[in-house]
């Protein structure tokens, strides 16, 4: 799964070179992690300091939630009902731990390059 995101990492890293014009309008790439099967997935992602991650509920009829508390940075997306979706913007390098509040063993590791 970290072989995964990071491929889809540099993948946004190559586009970065290719299209750069359009990717300076668009901003930083913004990863997708899934909540299905109450899991993160992929459950550890890398991504450069103002990067996102969008995270959608896409797990049936469950309610989930996306929570980030550490001393750098802090996020709490309220209850994430089924078919919604947030977006965390890292706006502060490190490795964060993002948490569903309603599923304790829910895990998603973001390393944010860059500080
Ligand atoms: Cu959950």
């Amino acid at each position: 799964m970290r072989r995964l995101s990071l491929a889809a990492f540099i993948f946004g890293a190559v586009g970065a070179v290719t299209g750069g014009i359009a990717l300076a309008a668009i901003g930083p790439p913004t990863l997708h992690v899934s909540q299905k099967g109450r899991a993160f997935q992929p459950n550890a992602v890398l991504l450069p300091r103002g990067a996102s991650v969008e995270i959608v509920n896409d797990d049936g009829d469950l309610l989930h939630h996306v929570y980030v508390d550490s001393p750098e940075f802090s996020f709490d997306s309220g209850d994430l009902k089924p078919g919604s979706r947030t977006l965390v913007t890292f706006t502060v390098g490190g490795t964060f731990a993002v948490l569903c509040g309603i599923h304790p063993k829910m895990k998603l590791a973001v390393r944010v390059e860059g500080r």
